[in-house]
């Protein structure tokens, strides 16, 4: 039976619409859950919305509606977002469901049971952009003297009662946990900040809330709601059944990753642990932080008015290319930049020319000279070997390695690599040249760039699925191989003997060009 893979992103607030962040993490996550499914992992996905807290009861007051119908209008926009980016998710948890409320009153049953749970008073600083507890020594101080979170939101003194959490006593088995298992934070980079804040000692945490309403009632507790990361959390629960004993609880938890941005890097691997240790549940594999996009090297904000929406890149570029973009132009786990040139440059240069014309100029002349049949080889040369060697083991083997280690940006570097090398093995073969005269030969070389072109299209289909897809359509691929192993079968070198016949393909990735005034 296939290995199960789960995978979730961060459930986003839908405070407002999608912005290039959530377009980057649901795709980064769609990448790497359509790579274990092409290696023959069972995979479950999940993503949605964090759909509680102040954050959200506030924006909707400030629009006049309830936070409830703010919810129900933006996470559609969500939900949107996801299809018309490919984003193959399983499960679209939205917190305000039903079953998510007891899912995280269970896990609070299961914390007090513990003894972890204790009413007292909560005096200190609050981000409600960041929905964050902070101690007075991590604020900054803003231009105009404020006092700034460590991600340099409005802050404010709080003063409530309050359910408490005794994270204290867990910081021994977290650092147990970081020391013991350096996979579960990734990557390596993020780990610095974890340890020396959990080193640092932890106070207990604020779990609760009576000032609004808007959140999941704190179970005996009727004047409390659950502080909104307490069952934000727990959404990675509620979408395999918690707290029934379930198939999907048995097959799927622990997560094998929670991808998530390098913002929420500490709810993820210190409360997120804690939490469960205390109800007793496993803890899942690995969170991986990844970096932050940033609009031309600045930060987007309304103020800026330079936020960008990624269905409007999308419309623009194709989804493939802005897939392609956003995983290629930043080293996964950095932070980096965008901007409409860079999507045009890396478009043209590395899907058009580079891969999309290596394709067209290949199948249009098997499918002009050859009538369409598929050429024979006719004995292979060391060149042609090489070639198949070098694909070969880039698409079977060292490609599947990175997206296995999340490096979708080296998976795809190692891609460009064997597209060059097809590129550079096509130069020096000049199967045009050999038409008159060597078409023995001729037919040779064509023949190992289809073999070539094919085991490409599927080692990066995970990136740009529905481009990879009408490519191998075109060229007789059935669905069911188009997976690494699937590359041994013979439908990737059927050739001279199969009765599939080519039709004349049409290109895969238009130019794109820059409206003038961003030229
Ligand atoms: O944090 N670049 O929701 P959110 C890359 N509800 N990633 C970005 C980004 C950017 N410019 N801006 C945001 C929340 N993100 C909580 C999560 S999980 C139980 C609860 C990422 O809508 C961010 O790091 O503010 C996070 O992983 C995700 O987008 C949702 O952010």
């Amino acid at each position: 039976m296939a290995e199960p893979f789960y995978i979730t992103t961060a459930i986003s607030y839908p405070n407002g619409k999608p912005h290039i962040g959530h377009a980057y993490e649901a795709i980064a996550a769609d990448v790497i859950a359509r790579h274990q499914r092409q290696q023959g992992r069972d995979v479950r996905f999940q993503t949605g919305t964090d759909e509680h807290g102040l954050k959200m009861a506030q924006k909707a007051r400030d629009l006049g509606i309830t936070p409830k119908e703010l919810c129900d209008e933006m996470s559609a926009y969500f939900i949107d977002m996801c299809k018309a980016l490919n984003v193959s998710y399983d499960v679209f948890m939205r917190t305000t469901e039903p079953r998510h409320h007891a899912a995280s009153q269970e896990l609070w049953r299961r914390m007090e049971a513990k003894g972890d749970l204790y009413l007292d008073r909560y005096e200190g600083w609050y981000s409600i952009r960041d929905e964050a507890y902070y101690d007075e020594a991590e604020l900054t101080t803003g231009e105009g003297g404020e006092k700034l979170s460590p991600q340099g939101t409005p802050v404010e003194w709080t003063v409530e009662e309050s359910w408490f959490f005794r994270l204290s006593k867990y910081a021994e088995p977290l650092l147990a946990l970081y020391n013991d298992h350096p996979e579960f934070l990734k990557p390596d980079s993020r780990r610095n900040e974890v340890l020396r804040f959990v080193e640092g000692g932890l106070r207990d945490l604020s779990v609760s809330r009576t000032s609004f309403d808007w959140g999941v009632k704190v179970p005996g507790s009727d004047n409390h709601v659950m502080y909104v990361w307490v069952d934000a959390l727990t959404n990675y629960l509620t979408g395999l059944g918690f707290p029934e004993e379930t198939p999907e609880m048995a097959k799927w938890w622990p997560a094998d990753i929670h991808l998530i941005g390098k913002d929420i890097v500490r709810f993820h691997t210190v409360y997120w642990p804690a939490f469960l240790m205390s109800a007793d549940l496993a803890l899942p594999r690995q969170v991986f932080g990844h970096g932050f996009l940033l609009n031309r090297g600045q930060k987007e904000s309304k103020s800026l008015g330079n936020v960008t929406d990624p269905l409007e890149l999308a419309g623009r570029f194709g989804v493939d290319t802005l897939r392609y973009f956003l995983m290629r132009e930043v080293a996964f786990g950095q932070d980096g930049s965008y901007s409409p040139e860079a999507i045009v440059m890396r478009g043209n240069s590395e899907l058009g020319n580079a891969f999309g014309n290596l394709a067209q100029r290949v199948l249009s002349f098997i499918a002009k000279n050859l009538e369409g049949t598929l050429p024979a080889i006719h004995g292979h040369d060391q060149a042609d070997n090489d070639l198949l060697e070098l694909v070969g083991t880039a698409v079977q083997h060292d490609i599947p390695a990175a997206f296995d280690a999340v490096a979708p940006t080296q998976a795809i570097e190692l891609w460009m690599q064997a597209v060059f090398a097809c590129n550079a093995y096509v130069d020096t073969q000049a199967p045009w040249a050999l038409r008159k005269t060597d078409p023995e030969r001729m037919e040779t070389v064509l023949a190992t760039l289809f073999i070539c072109i094919a085991q490409l299209a599927t080692g990066i289909r995970a990136v740009i699925p529905a481009s990879a897809d009408k490519l191998l359509d075109t060229m007789g691929v059935p669905v069911d191989v188009r997976t690494y192993a699937g590359i041994g079968s013979h439908w990737y070198s059927p050739l001279a003997e199969s009765p599939f016949r080519l039709a004349a393909p049409t290109p895969l990735f238009p130019r794109l060009e820059l409206p003038a005034e961003e030229a």
